[in-house]
């Protein structure tokens, strides 16, 4: 009986992982042990089994092996007993350091920033976000090459980018180069095609949803806009970013875009790859940043998200805050509370329908307060500006002269300003 339940719970492909954490002496603002909390989630999302889990408390990482070697050691023996298949470390390892680790420990290992691209490349959909993908992944494998995979390489599909590993193991680091050259080049002409579709959307509101990864922005959007993007309690369910007008009938349209989620030590080649996606955030007039209240650890979120967006230079734009997954929270006096403390906020479900309606209400005025009210007179000549002042403001009223279109609008100071609109006397 022991012997089937054995060969049930050792499934081909099924990794059997040890995570560790150190809580650096250095570092005393991140909290190691959420830190591996979140990893635990990360490495399940890609199918793996936590059979232990270590912590280490150290000053500084050890150079030639992040963890001491007393440690290193009380480790290698679990991996023994334990027929563990990898061990995931939750930090952000060297190439040099990640190749001693496997051997002390004689198993394969993998760092954070490994097993977040791991996901990332899983999840990607489009062809944009799977180059963009790819090239991350590239260059973080161009300083790691060895050949250790062969050697631990007993099981396929494990976890940490293998399949990626033993396609390039062959490649010297010159072709890596050049593939990766190859893709940035296919990454360009995307980023021009966006650019493009961006353009045409120049005159809207645009509003770009960011947070923490699954913190429920897709959800959110499918909410806000009565339309349905991918959501998923995964961890980075979406890695493109979409876009979907809110409600067809403001003037002018506020345009959402759903994009990728954030996480503490997103890898920097990441940000990097994922610059075009991004560049929806950059150019927003609003960020909608939702938090997830349901999530313990919150005011990390809050504060990562916004060190990414830092990053990625969109620091300084105007944001609104959205704590969201009210439906999970027990304190009845919290959504009053972070309301009041935090200017421009606003607690909701996604899953409540007068939330939402309130949440459009307040990002529509929200730009009202960048609108003005004016009377003008459109010759009946001037059909395209006729369409533009439909397109882009509210008409409040409306009356045929002989002169032309009397019009009462409520309309974005600057798009008066660029249709060159004139008070009618
Ligand atoms: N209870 C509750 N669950 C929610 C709410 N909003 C979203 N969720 C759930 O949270 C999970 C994540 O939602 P997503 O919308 O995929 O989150 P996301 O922020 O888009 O995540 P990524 O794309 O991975 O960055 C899903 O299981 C949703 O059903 C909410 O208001 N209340
Ligand atoms: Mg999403």
């Amino acid at each position: 009986m022991k012997h089937s339940f054995e060969f049930e719970s050792h499934r081909d492909n099924e990794e059997r992982v040890i995570l560790v954490g150190v809580q650096l002496g250095s570092d005393p603002q991140t909290d190691a042990q959420s830190s591996l909390a979140e990893l635990e989630r990360l490495v399940e999302t890609l199918g793996g089994k936590i059979i232990d889990t270590f912590i280490q408390r150290r000053k500084s990482p050890h150079p030639g092996l992040y963890i001491g070697r007393g440690k290193a050691a009380e480790i290698a023996a679990k991996v023994t007993e334990s027929e563990c298949t990898l061990v995931a470390f939750d930090a952000e390892l060297t190439g040099s350091q990640q190749k001693n680790l496997e051997e002390a420990l004689d198993c394969r290992v993998v760092d954070r920033t490994g097993v977040i691209l791991d996901i990332f490349s899983r999840h990607a959909r489009t062809k944009e976000a799977k180059n963009q993908v790819e090239v991350a992944s590239l260059e973080y494998l161009a300083s790691r090459l060895t050949r250790r995979w062969t050697h631990l390489g007993r099981q396929k599909g494990g976890i940490g980018l293998r399949g990626l590993g033993e396609k390039q193991i062959e490649l010297d680091r010159r072709q890596i180069r050049a593939r990766i050259s190859r893709l940035k080049q296919e990454l360009e002409h995307s980023a021009e095609e966006r650019a493009i579709q961006r353009l045409g959307r120049d005159r809207f509101l645009r509003v770009a949803i960011v947070g923490y990864t699954n913190a429920g922005k897709s959800t959110l959007m499918n909410h806000l806009t009565q339309s349905e993007v991918y959501v998923d309690d995964r961890l980075f369910a979406t890695l493109d970013s979409t876009v979907r007008i809110m409600d067809p009938k403001t003037r002018p349209p506020i345009l959402l875009s759903d994009t990728v989620g954030f996480i503490n030590k997103l890898p920097h080649t990441l940000v990097a790859s994922f610059r075009s996606t991004l560049q929806e955030v950059l150019e927003a007039d609003l960020l909608m940043h939702v938090v997830d209240l349901a999530a313990e650890n919150y005011m990390e979120q809050i504060r990562v998200t916004k060190s990414v967006l830092d990053d990625i230079g969109a620091g300084h734009k105007p944001s609104i805050l959205v704590f969201n997954k009210a439906d999970l929270v027990k304190e009845f006096f919290l959504p009053k509370l972070l309301e009041r403390r935090y200017v421009d906020s606003q607690v909701v479900s996604a899953y409540r329908s007068e939330d939402m309606k309130r949440l459009r209400e307040s990002l529509y005025t929200y730009f009202e307060r960048d609108m003005m009210e004016m009377e003008v007179n459109v010759p009946y000549t001037d059909t395209w500006l006729q369409a533009q002042i439909f397109e882009l403001s509210k008409v409040l009223e409306l009356e045929y002269l002989p002169s032309g279109t009397r019009m009462k609008i409520r309309i974005m100071r600057s798009d008066a300003h660029t249709l060159k609109l004139q008070k009618s006397e």
